[in-house]
Order: structure tokens, then C-alpha cells, then sequence
């Protein structure tokens, strides 16, 4: 069987964005492919956490994935941390990668850019991709299914393996990003040129899986459109065009289709419209997270499984790698 791995970092609670580019995504490889779905606890912590926060949110996004439809007697759903070949692959990594190549990764260009001035920037958030590329490269991975903004980090992965197998030898499969078509970047409600992100400071920003119906027919009532009044389907309608692209990645239809639901009719009645299709898929997913989430020993249950499965494959390698670089085996 091909392998899958992939990951969210729980920096925030999961957003629409997270869900419909990266979980949804997951569901249909499910039945023909090895998959690993992974919690990426210590890719959260390259920027500041608040600790017990961050022990919550790891619980919330297990229950979501789950109340979301990843089966895990399929799947391997496990805590990055409590796998520490991810750690360890890492560093092997970390002296295979470049700083060049890393300094001209688009997602730390972004986010140091936002940091505020005089805010040190975490050695972490630069090694950031050579963490995934350990995460990937471990499972002997052939796809990873992420949204469009995690496609540079893939395809770093995919180079630092190679690099790696010529200067050793073949050691590692090279893997391939396969982003989701109709969700690959849902944009921020109040920015539409920027990609909706769950760290993001202004709430309204994100729709949230967890949010309350209330919150989401408020949230999807301030998003940002323009003056022109239509709805239509086009670059110069950013805000209506990420309105339309969630619809039609939730109904599984073309954003044609979508457009022709509302000729004739104003964006008040889109966006109510808008707002009740995130409802009705979300609700499900909320009823079971929820109800998940009173039921601790369950979730202990399947992760500590999940890391038992996870850290018998992530540890063969490892241990190949530590040998081909020409570690002495421990007696
Ligand atoms: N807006 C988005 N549209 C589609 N897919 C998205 N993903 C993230 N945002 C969108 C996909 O979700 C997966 C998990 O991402 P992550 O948590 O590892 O990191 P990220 O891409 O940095 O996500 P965020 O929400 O923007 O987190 P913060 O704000 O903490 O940086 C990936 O497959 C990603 O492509």
C-alpha cells in the first residue's frame, strides 16, 4: 500500500481552512492507503504557546479529526511528540538541509514579517521545514495531502530526501504533495488576499469548526466583499470568490453552479445562504467533538495506540538513517 502523512500544529483552534484544505481532504484516502495523521505539537511550540492551552487544543483537534470522519481502526492518528524519531530524524535532517534553501521558504518570510520588531524569532520556526521533512520522509511517505500554502515545504521535503540518498544511499521514498482542487486556499474573511490562518488576532477573520452557529451567521455576515453588489465568480471579487469557493467545496460543486443559485439576488441573501451551508456541515462534526471530548480515556485510548503504530515504522527508519550517516549502533 502507497503511504499518506499528514499534519495540523495546534497554534490555534481548527478553522474552516484546516478542515475543508487539509481534514476533508484526508477522509478519501482512507480505504487505499496507509495513512498517518499526525498532531504536530512541537511544530506549534516554534512560536510562543501558552502550555496548558496548548494541551487542550491537542485533545480538541484528536476529537475533531475523528468527529470529522478519520476512522482510527484505518488510520494511525497520533501526537507528533509522542513519537520521538521525528525529533531525532530531525536533527540527521538539519545537517542535510541548507540555510539557503530555508531562508527562501515563503511561510517564515511571512510570519517573521508579522512578527512585531524586537520580537526574537525562534531558531525553531527557521528549522520548521526540516521538522516536516523529518515528519514525511519517516513514514517512507509517497503523498501529503495539504492545502496550497504547505506545497513549498512538501517539495523542500522532497529535495532534502534526495539529497540525502545520494550522499548516502536510497534511504528515502520522495514524496509528492496532492492538494485538495476546490479548497486549496480559503482566504481570511476580513483580508481576502491573504489566506484564512487559525493564529490569525482578529477573530472574525476565521470561521472556527467548533464555532456556534450564532457566531459563524455573524462571522460570515462581516466577511468582507465590495460595492459591485452581484455575485460573481472572479479575481475582482476576492471576498465574493472565497464566499463561493467554501460552498462549493462543502457541496462538492462547481462555483459556476454556485453563481447561478444567485442571479438576480444580493449578497445579504448569498450570505445567509453561505452561512447555513457551513452550518449544516459542521454541525455533525461539533455534535461528536463534543461528545468526544467528555470521554478522556477513549482519546487516550486511540492516541496512545496511534503512537505505538506510528513509532514502529518512524523508528525503522530512523534507525537506517542513523546508520547510513554512519552513527555507531548503541549496544
Ligand atoms: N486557509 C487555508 N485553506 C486551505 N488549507 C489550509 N491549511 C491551512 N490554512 C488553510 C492547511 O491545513 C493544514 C494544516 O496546517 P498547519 O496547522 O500545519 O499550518 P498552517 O498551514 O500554517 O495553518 P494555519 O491555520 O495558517 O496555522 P497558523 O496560523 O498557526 O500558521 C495544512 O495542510 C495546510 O495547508
Amino acid at each position: 500500500k502507497k503511504i499518506v502523512f499528514s499534519a495540523i500544529k495546534p497554534s490555534g483552534e481548527i478553522t474552516l481552512g484546516n478542515y475543508l484544505g487539509a481534514i476533508k481532504n484526508w477522509i478519501r484516502f482512507q480505504d487505499d492507503y496507509e495513512c498517518y495523521y499526525c498532531i504536530a505539537d512541537l511544530h506549534a511550540i516554534t512560536v510562543k504557546q501558552e502550555p496548558k492551552l496548548l494541551r487542550k487544543r491537542v485533545l480538541e483537534i484528536l476529537a475533531i479529526y475523528i468527529a470529522s470522519g478519520l476512522d482510527y481502526e484505518k488510520s494511525t492518528l497520533f501526537v507528533q511528540s509522542h513519537v520521538p524519531a521525528h525529533s531525532e530524524a530531525s536533527w540527521l535532517l538539519t545537517c542535510t538541509a541548507n540555510m539557503g534553501e530555508l531562508s527562501r521558504m515563503t511561510q517564515y518570510k511571512d510570519k517573521t514579517a508579522k512578527l512585531k520588531e524586537n520580537t526574537s524569532i525562534s531558531a525553531g520556526l527557521f528549522n520548521y521545514p526540516v521538522l516536516m521533512a523529518a515528519d514525511i520522509l519517516i513514514y517512507n511517505t509517497d503523498f501529503v495531502p495539504v492545502g496550497i500554502d504547505q506545497k513549498q515545504h512538501v517539495e523542500l521535503a522532497r529535495d532534502i530526501a534526495q539529497r540525502f540518498n545520494s550522499s548516502y544511499s536510497d534511504t528515502f521514498v520522495l514524496p509528492e504533495a496532492k492538494i485538495s482542487e476546490s479548497a486549496a486556499k480559503i482566504m481570511d474573511l476580513q483580508d481576502p488576499e491573504k489566506k484564512m490562518s487559525k493564529s490569525d488576532d482578529n477573530e472574525n477573520s476565521y470561521i472556527l469548526v467548533l464555532d456556534k452557529p450564532e457566531v459563524i451567521r455573524r462571522k460570515i455576515a462581516r466577511a468582507v466583499t465590495d460595492s459591485v453588489g452581484v455575485v460573481n465568480y472572479t479575481d475582482e471579487q476576492p471576498g465574493v470568490k472565497n464566499l463561493i469557493n467554501i460552498v462549493s467545496a462543502i457541496k462538492g460543486i462547481k462555483p459556476d453552479e454556485v453563481v447561478k443559485l444567485f442571479e438576480g439576488k444580493g449578497y445579504k441573501e448569498f450570505k445567509e445562504y453561505v452561512a447555513e451551508t457551513i452550518i449544516e456541515e459542521l454541525k455533525p462534526v461539533q455534535e461528536k467533538a463534543n461528545e468526544l471530548l467528555t470521554e478522556k480515556e477513549k482519546l487516550e485510548k486511540i492516541y496512545g495506540e496511534g503512537a505505538m503504530k506510528a513509532n514502529y515504522h518512524a523508528m525503522k527508519t530512523l534507525r537506517k538513517m542513523q546508520k547510513k550517516v554512519g552513527l555507531l549502533p548503541p549496544v
